[in-house]
């Protein structure tokens, strides 16, 4: 397993060993359908993202018609939003199919498919009305700029879609539970219920403001829009939705990474805690997006930030549970040393090297975000590109490197092929160059928006201001560094359209297995009304009082701004 060649050698040219079953072909076009999808939309907003990146740096005018946050807005939207839940939801209906049964139910898949065509409906009409500039107000969509309705129309189909698909799934782990009294499900599973449960209470939200506020508003029924409640509903989503992108990359980390090593997960247990902490806490922390808002009062805003510490615990959990498996695996393999463990670990299997490069970034991304979640720290940095810069540590490196790692094996198994040497050369160059960007963008961003240069802003010198005429280098560098990401992007999609036509043969699930020395689960773990009903509560406790007092003491509203 640790050596790509010898593996690749021993499953390729078709050859077919006893007990292998092809995947089942219902399953894989499901599968296909949300991968291909997101690496399409990963293209496209990747075109929008190189474009920006050069008008920012001053290296590019745009042909008239084409505005600079207009494609701000289609990178975003299909970056952040498309690329992410489509990747996400076909990666975990493989692993329920694999885990639950090795087949979808046939409402499972009824639920899967019904769900992608809604969302890839919603993606459609959302990027028309991006690209014909009706909807050019960002991914965030803040109130009081307003777009066309189909906009917001466009993502209540987004989020019904991905509601259909949590549904399949929870569909298909209870009909699992119901034939396995008494058993532990199996922790991809778990996860992937976690993941679904968490996205749609968090989803709650961002459906409430779509559906109350901005719909009436653009269609004409209200005058003015509630600015400080829409934000707080878009940030009660916006919050977990940074954790429904990182915790399929967990699943990698914890369920994936350990087979791929040659080693055992460190600790179930520890794993789904960790998950149910993620759960716990990931919601009822949005007011740390919100922090130099007026409007909220400090006592709320502390109690927050106090619980976006707690939601830091799972995370560190992990990175003690992924060191601990690195280790014992390393030594059982003979390694010495404090730090011998490390050179025994697969280095040349891609499906090892994008992920744990992700890995090794969330350290000082991670870091970063507990700088942003430090009240005084965040009057720094906030809306400066220090915050660009650390999401596009987390969610474009982090994620993004662990989401293609699964790419290189994901679609070998469902299409029933094997990733060839050369393609796993190919996917190893893609991720030197994705790191290389993202050194030379990610970097300066934190730089200057230390240096106070403001998010969300085209190229402008502020006639010649010293403090602007100083940023410029910087983002000269962030465009070199997006240009670089861009062939990285073309590189990648590239590479999933090549595994496509790779040799036929045997490409296992790769399933990570427990520890022998790991401690028992206990059953807490999955008792779902528990963790729900704290779920709950705490969602009460954090946004009852100051929910009710923007309410109660809204201000006149905001009449339409279309500012582009
Ligand atoms: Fe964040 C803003 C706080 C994590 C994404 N964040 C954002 C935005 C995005 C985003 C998209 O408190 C901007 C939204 C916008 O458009 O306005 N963030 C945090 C905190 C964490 C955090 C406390 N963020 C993420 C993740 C994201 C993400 C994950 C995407 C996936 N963030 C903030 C705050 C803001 C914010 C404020 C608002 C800023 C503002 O003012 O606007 C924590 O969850 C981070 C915990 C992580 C760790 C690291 C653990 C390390 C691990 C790796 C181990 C490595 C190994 C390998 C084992 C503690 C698990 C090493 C091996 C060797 C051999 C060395």
């Amino acid at each position: 397993m640790t050596d790509p060649k010898s593996k690749y050698a021993a499953s390729s040219a078709g050859a077919k060993s006893e007990g292998h079953t092809p995947y089942p072909r219902q399953e894989a076009s499901i599968v296909l359908s949300h991968i291909i999808f997101a690496f399409i939309a990963l293209l496209v907003g990747g075109i929008a993202g190189l474009l920006q990146g050069l008008v920012r740096g001053g290296m590019l005018t745009l042909p008239g018609g084409i505005g600079y946050y207009q494609l701000l807005t289609a990178h975003g939207v299909l970056m952040a939003l498309v690329f992410t839940t489509f990747f996400i939801i076909g990666f975990l209906y493989s692993g329920i199919a694999q885990t639950l049964g090795g087949k979808l139910l046939p409402a499972t898949r009824r639920f899967a498919w019904l769900g992608f065509v809604l969302m890839a409906a919603g993606t459609v009409l959302g990027t028309i009305m991006i690209l014909q500039n009706k909807a050019t107000v960002l991914y965030t969509f803040y109130a009081p700029m307003q777009a066309s309705v189909l906009f917001y129309i466009a993502l209540v189909l987004l989020v019904v879609g991905s509601w259909s698909s949590g549904f399949g799934m929870i569909y298909q782990y209870r009909y699992w539970r119901r034939k396995h009294q008494g058993k532990l499900s199996p922790l991809f599973a778990f996860m992937a219920i976690v993941t679904m449960l968490m996205w749609l209470i968090a989803t709650l939200g961002v459906a409430a403001t779509v559906l109350f506020q901005f719909i009436p508003w653009s269609v004409g029924w209200v005058d003015t829009i509630n600015v400080m409640l829409s934000r707080t509903l878009f940030w009660y989503f916006g919050h977990p939705l940074v954790y429904f992108w990182l915790l399929p990359a967990y699943m990698c980390w914890y369920v994936i990474i350990p087979k791929i090593i040659g080693g055992r997960i460190f600790s179930d247990a520890l794993a789904r805690l960790s998950f149910i902490l993620l759960l716990l806490f990931s919601i009822p922390v949005g007011f740390h997006h919100q922090l130099m808002e007026p409007g909220i009062s400090p006592v709320w805003k502390y109690i927050q930030v106090v619980l976006t510490f707690m939601v830091v615990i799972p995370s560190l959990m992990t990175a003690f549970s992924l060191f601990a498996t690195f280790e014992i695996s390393g030594r059982e393999k003979g390694a010495k040393g404090l730090f011998g463990w490390v050179k025994v670990l697969p280095w040349k299997d891609v499906r090892f090297f994008a992920p744990f490069m992700g890995m090794l970034i969330f350290i000082p991304a991670g870091a970063g975000g507990i700088i942003n979640a430090s009240h005084q720290m965040n009057g720094v940095i906030h809306n400066t590109l220090w915050v660009t810069g650390h999401f596009h540590l987390t969610v474009a490196t982090s994620v993004a490197l662990t989401f293609f790692g699964i790419a290189y094996w994901l679609i070998p198994v469902v299409t029933n092929r094997v990733l060839t040497p050369a393609m796993n050369r190919l996917g190893i160059i893609q991720t030197i160059l994705w790191l290389i960007g993202m050194l030379f963008m990610s970097g300066p961003m934190h730089a200057v928006g230390l240096l106070g240069s403001p998010r969300r802003t085209a190229f402008t010198t502020y006639n010649d201001h010293p403090d602007a005429v100083l940023w410029m280098p910087y983002h000269v560098a962030m465009a070199i560094g997006g240009t670089i990401l861009f062939v990285a992007v073309i590189l990648m999609v590239y590479n999933i359209f090549a595994m496509m036509r790779a040799p036929r043969g045997e490409t296992p699930y790769p399933l990570g297995e427990v520890a022998d020395q790991a401690e028992p689960t206990p059953k807490l773990l999955e008792r779902w009304r528990v963790w729900i009903a704290i779920v709950v509560l705490l969602i009460l406790f954090a946004y009852t009082i100051p929910v009710i007092d923007m309410v109660r003491h809204a201000g006149p509203g905001s009449p339409t701004w279309i500012t582009w």
